[in-house]
């Protein structure tokens, strides 16, 4: 058998150039670069590897969790066809990824994450940044990545990298089981040279199977469409993945069943496509809730059931309510006790559209459908357009944006007050061209996250909406969209402070408690001096960036105009009025209200959540 003699983190990569996907016939190489930093624990191994890999692109970031969320998004709007590889030394390095994995798995994102280890020799411990256990020698600071990943292993010897790489790359390629993969690479082991079998440098390619529905569940599945009245389909983020939002349009056009969108399958079809009611649940919209709350079949394609997604259980209200689940995730399939079709959402859908030629919804409900939603989008006109002097209201900005962006434009967002305002708001006119980190809803993601998405999709024009709180998390990945000549558009709403968990902390009956930015008074030992002086404007443009203050939404329209026209990263930046609000369309979220407490605001918020928690139902 021939041998290759090279290091670990040589084979490593020598390895991860030659793996591809392939799906419907089209061909993809896997791993498009790889992102991290370079400290001891990495430098060595991985960084001298590529440093004679150059066709694998290195690209240097300013924290790990950045690199992570990157990766992140460039695989999801690559449909989790291409991702990235994650570089980290030892110890604080690899422990900034933990959030930046924690939001791949619980996003079903591949990402693949190399974190340096500890010497296996140990004969030198304990190294700079090791954590001792007084237990065992077999315990690190990596060990915190294990309920994270999807797949976790650590590389004690050279030969262990032949049988742990397919594992990892049947994970980061499965359509059921995919998400972060964590390989931890003990330092002296990176550097090893060790006679690799030349087979595992041959091409490969991994196939993305689309699993069709077995005949049972199907005919189950046929049998409660044609059995219902009033049937409601879920679109999750399973549909975009899937790329079913052709399949979808037309199923739903030929059925008349109406679609409702969560945060992660917003987009799946056109908002203007007759049956699309936009968005489902908690930041839902009124028409959307409304048929939700009333339907006698869920058919759920692609779907996890966030609490966002089910108001927290309060959703569906109809007594005689049941689900249908299509999902290549079992786990996902079966829950709310539907009927599972374990399956690729374009297949099952193509399949049941053939299936059901000639059924239709009733002329009753159809009519609904298109009444409420036309009352919807008179509503998102007026929200768009509230003429509020002389600071905005956040909905005229996402408007302003709106109006300013082409249909192909990727609009991107994660935490705050914006993805709830955009999921009701935002009229996404192409598959994909709505990001939103919904799973982890990660302050911070949205930054490298568009950088992601830019660095997958370099046609489209990436918006960023964010806060000035979660701008504050992970500003400093402005310097690498600079560095790698990734333009986005970063539209950063300053309210001072956490206008969201500021509301939410009013409705609780805490009067947004520590959620105000200003400054502590002497005197009385408290956050109630003035707004904190952060000039973002200068902030941004320090770090590289092109930056715009807009006063008012005329400014504002002016600076998005002058954005499109650059070639560089452009952070506008645009004070609102915080206490106008998107109001809620009959929904609810469950956050847990204080069963007892000496302020009488919290007592009587209790008894409204007591209240509320009676149309919370199991579905058994
Ligand atoms: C990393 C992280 N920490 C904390 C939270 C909880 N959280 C959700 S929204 C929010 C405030 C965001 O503030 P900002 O970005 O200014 O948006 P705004 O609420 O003002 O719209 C916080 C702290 C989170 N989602 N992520
Ligand atoms: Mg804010």
């Amino acid at each position: 058998m021939k041998k290759r003699r090279v290091t670990m983190a040589q084979a490593l990569l020598g390895f991860l150039k030659n793996q591809y996907v392939e799906r419907d016939g089209v061909e993809h190489r896997f791993f498009s670069g790889v992102l991290g930093i370079f400290g001891h624990g990495n430098v060595a191994g991985i960084g001298q590897a590529l440093q004679q890999n150059l066709d694998l692109r290195y690209i240097p970031v300013r924290n790990e969790q950045a690199a992570v969320h990157v990766a992140a998004g460039y695989a999801k709007t690559s449909n989790r066809l291409r991702t990235f590889a994650c570089t980290s030394s030892i110890g604080p390095g690899a422990t900034n990824m933990t959030t930046g994995a924690a939001l791949a798995t619980i996003n079903r994102l591949p990402v693949l994450l190399l974190p340096g280890d500890i010497f296996a020799r140990r004969n030198v411990a304990p190294v700079l940044q090791q954590l001792e256990s007084p237990s065992t020698q077999d315990i690190g600071v990596n060990d915190c990545l294990k309920p994270v990943s999807r797949y976790w292993d650590r590389i004690y010897r050279p030969e262990q990298l032949i049988t742990a790489l397919p594992e990892a790359m049947r994970v980061l390629t499965s359509p059921s089981d995919c998400g972060a993969v964590t390989l931890a690479l003990p330092q002296d082991v990176q550097a090893e040279a060790y006679d690799y079998p030349e087979e595992l440098f041959r091409k490969r390619v991994w196939l993305i199977r689309r699993p069709e529905p077995d005949a049972a569940s199907f005919a189950r599945a046929l049998e409660a469409i044609r059995a219902s009245r009033k049937p409601f389909l879920v679109a999750g983020g399973g549909v975009l993945f899937s790329e079913a939002s052709e399949a979808l349009a037309k199923f739903c056009a030929s059925t008349g069943i109406p679609i409702g969108e969560t945060q992660a399958g917003k987009g799946s079809v056109p908002y203007n496509h007759p049956q699309s009611v936009g968005a489902v649940g908690a930041t839902g919209t009124l028409t959307a809730n409304r048929l939700a709350r009333d339907a006698d079949l869920v058919i759920g394609v692609g779907t996890r059931y966030s609490d966002f997604t089910t108001a927290s259980m309060t959703a569906f209200q109809n007594p005689a309510v049941r689900f249908l689940n299509i999902n290549t995730a079992e786990f996902d399939a079966c829950k709310v006790s539907a009927i599972p079709v374990v399956a690729d959402a374009r297949a099952a859908l193509e399949r049941l559209s053939a299936a059901l030629a000639g059924y239709r919804v009733e002329d009753g409900y159809a009519d609904l459908i298109g009444s409420l939603k036309q009352e919807w989008e008179a509503e998102v006109d007026r929200l768009f357009h509230l003429g509020l002097q002389p600071r905005p209201a956040q909905s005229e900005v996402i408007g302003a944006m709106w109006e300013a962006s082409g249909p192909r434009d990727i609009l991107l967002s994660a935490a705050g007050s914006h993805p709830g305002d955009l999921h009701k708001l935002w009229r996404t006119r192409t598959p994909n061209a709505y990001h939103m980190e919904y799973g982890y809803s990660c302050m911070g993601y949205e930054i490298p996250g568009a950088i992601g998405a830019k660095l997958a999709d370099p046609t489209r024009e990436v918006y960023v909406f964010l806060g000035d709180g979660t701008y504050l998390m992970m500003p400093g990945e402005i310097v690498t969209s600079v560095q790698e000549g990734v333009k986005i558009v970063i539209v950063l709403v300053d309210n001072h402070g956490f206008a969201s968990i500021g509301g939410l902390s009013q409705s609780l009956g805490q009067q947004g408690f520590g959620t105000v930015y200003r400054t502590r008074v002497p005197e009385t030992g408290r956050l109630e001096g003035s707004f904190l002086p952060v000039d973002y404007e200068a902030n941004a443009r320090s770090l590289g960036a092109h930056a715009i203050r807009a006063n008012g939404l005329a400014e504002l329209k002016l600076a998005l105009e002058k954005a499109r026209s650059l070639d560089r990263t452009t952070v506008i930046v645009i004070e609102t009025e915080r206490d106008v609000r998107v109001p809620g369309y009959e929904s609810w979220w469950d956050v847990a209200v204080a069963e007892v407490s000496e302020m009488e605001s919290v007592r009587e918020s209790r008894s409204a959540y007591v209240e509320a928690c009676k149309k919370q139902r199991h579905f058994l």
